[in-house]
């Protein structure tokens, strides 16, 4: 039912595709939005690779420079109003997140949706690790036989969102792997993976490190002044390797928002439930069990504490007996 076949009956062979990475994207959106572009060229159609905001992380924009992936910011694509939009591993309704004139005829994700998806081709697989993996599964189900870079880049998309497999994986993630590690060049996926930090970077953990707020195994990081969504998610990573830690909040203010960071290793706090109940009424968020975010306008900002208490109230520890540290 889904499959480069399905999608393409509902594509117009004339009229330019836009394939579209979530605003400020990461790996796995970059290697989705690369690995379809690819099968569609071979199709014939004119294609074009896109993302909103900005590329933040360094590590994504070597990778992109290394596997030679044509994408632009969209305001930089010359695109008439005619385009044919395939949103991949993210979707905001049916809004195509940053403006881009044309009309979302697909989308291809793994985040479970806010609401149902409002355009002709939905192919959401919340139960995959990375979004990646589906496009590892339009080239078996096509039998198209992946390219090198294509494998590389589908390989780092996996390996980023499951954090090197482990977390989030499902059965096709592991045979999307192995597959992939044999075809693709896993040694500069992990290499790239591996050093996304700098040590410009060091002041977030610096900062981290003094002004986490530990209750029982939910660490706490407001951190003071704007830092990337990479590295808030790896100041977030890090405390998850504290024995003690099991979920971890990690905030950080912008000039029009905050942003929010949420890592659990707690099958009972999955992110994407606790970021809904901690953020009601005051922003959004989501994401899986093991890995989430949100935002918060800043006119509605609760305050570093207030939303700390939000969340120890998500998690159910203000209901409990209140332990003697808290
Ligand atoms: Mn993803």
């Amino acid at each position: 039912m889904y499959g480069l076949a399905a999608l393409a009956e509902h594509l117009d062979k004339e009229r330019p595709v836009v394939v579209q990475a979530h605003d400020f994207p990461d790996h796995d959106a970059v290697a989705t939005a690369y690995a379809l572009s690819e099968l569609l060229k071979r199709q014939g159609r004119t294609v074009y690779l896109g993302y909103g905001g900005t590329i933040q992380s360094e590590s994504l924009r070597d990778a992109i420079a290394h596997l030679e992936i044509d994408i632009h910011q969209v305001g930089e694509l010359d695109l008439g109003d005619d385009a044919q939009l395939i949103v991949v591993d993210g979707f905001a309704g049916n809004s195509n997140m940053t403006g881009v004139p044309g009309e979302v005829v697909a989308v291809i994700d793994h985040h479970p949706p806010p609401s149902p998806a409002d355009c002709a081709y939905a192919d959401i697989r919340d139960e995959y690790g990375a979004c990646s993996t589906i496009l590892y599964d339009y080239y078996r189900t096509a039998g198209v036989a992946l390219g090198h870079n294509v494998a590389t880049a589908l390989l780092m998309g996996i390996m980023m969102d499951t954090a090197f497999m482990t977390r989030g994986v499902a059965d096709v993630d592991l045979e999307a792997f192995g597959v992939l590690f044999r075809q693709g060049d896993w040694q500069l996926a992990a290499r790239l993976l591996r050093n996304s930090l700098s040590l410009g970077d060091l002041a977030a953990f610096r900062q981290a490190i003094d002004a986490c707020v530990i209750a029982r195994n939910f660490a706490f990081i407001a951190l003071q002044g704007e830092y990337t969504a990479e590295v808030m998610a790896l100041v977030a990573d890090f405390f998850l390797q504290l024995r003690e830690i099991r979920f971890v909040v990690v905030v950080s203010g912008e000039r029009d928002e905050y942003r929010l960071s949420v890592r659990s290793e707690a099958p009972e706090h999955a992110c994407d439930v606790v970021i809904h109940d901690a953020l009601e009424g005051i922003g959004a968020g989501g994401g899986h069990i093991h890995m989430g975010g949100g935002a918060i306008p800043r006119d509605l900002y609760p305050g570093d504490e207030g939303l700390r208490k939000r969340f120890i109230a998500a998690l159910g520890f203000d209901r409990e007996e209140s332990p003697t540290n808290e």
